[in-house]
């Protein structure tokens, strides 16, 4: 059985404080993931919350604006590995052999804005027993300089790279919601939530929840959205949240 896991930026960090890690947050996640059934056979990735996303913002740069500006790609590569530092650690001292994986040193998006990222490493990392870590990050853009990397792309290119048996999307929210704010159960075809989620044009998988469910109907694997209190659940073999299992889904 072998997970891929997203921790959203904003649960483990403190979203309006710049560059400050929610420690009691990132340890929960972290007991979690140490105590679980799943084992070392989990990829992990997070996302930016208040280290990426700030200084992103600072230098104008999103998956589709980017820059040529040195300094801007350091302050937010940097920002991120700093985060994924902590993440590691973290994950480290509860006794899971978490190790760095960052995406800036091999991925990249060609003119077109197609991603290509390279997962052998992902892979032999996994098969040697170690638990990746990975993160949202910058990429090489052709023609654009660089571009912003979500983990939610991430996530989507390497359950099918890993095999995942389950994605799971830890998110501040408890589920995918509907216009009543109530948690929607199962989700077969995106058309079905459409009105629910604000409209079918995102097709940027950074664009909200609309753009991460349309990703995630893609993936072969289901994929569980749901929040932190429901991660031991969703790592135990649970179902929490909302179900996405798209066409080709087990
Ligand atoms: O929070 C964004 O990752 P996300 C990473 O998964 C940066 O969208 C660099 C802002």
């Amino acid at each position: 059985m072998t997970v891929v896991l997203k921790l959203g930026g904003s649960v483990i960090t403190d979203k309006d404080d710049p560059e400050t890690v929610d420690r009691a947050a990132l340890s929960a996640a972290v007991s979690a993931i140490a105590e679980s059934p799943v084992g070392e056979d989990i990829v992990i990735v997070h996302g930016g919350g208040s280290f990426g996303h700030h200084h992103a913002a600072d230098y104008g740069v999103s998956t589709t604006e980017g820059t040529h500006d040195v300094d801007g790609v350091q302050a937010i590569h940097g920002a991120m590995c700093r985060l994924n530092a902590a993440v590691v650690d973290a994950l480290s001292g509860a006794g899971v052999p978490a190790v760095p994986v960052h995406p800036f040193s091999a991925a990249t998006r060609d003119a077109d804005s197609d991603l290509s990222l390279p997962t052998a490493q992902v892979t032999t990392l996994l098969d040697e027993g170690f638990v990746p870590v990975l993160h949202g990050d910058l990429v090489a853009h052709a023609g654009a300089g660089a571009t912003v990397l979500s983990g939610d792309e991430l996530v989507v290119e390497l359950a099918p790279a890993v095999d995942a048996d389950r994605v799971g999307v830890c998110s501040t929210v408890p589920g995918v919601l509907d216009e009543d704010g109530v948690v929607i159960d199962r989700i077969e075809a995106f058309e079905a939530v459409a009105p629910a989620l604000g409209g079918s044009d995102a097709t940027d998988v950074s664009g909200g929840m609309a753009g991460k469910v349309r990703a995630l109907l893609a993936l072969s694997a289901p994929a569980l959205v749901f929040g932190p209190d429901a991660l031991s659940a969703f790592l135990a073999g649970e179902s929490p949240g909302t179900t996405i299992a798209g066409d080709d889904a087990d």
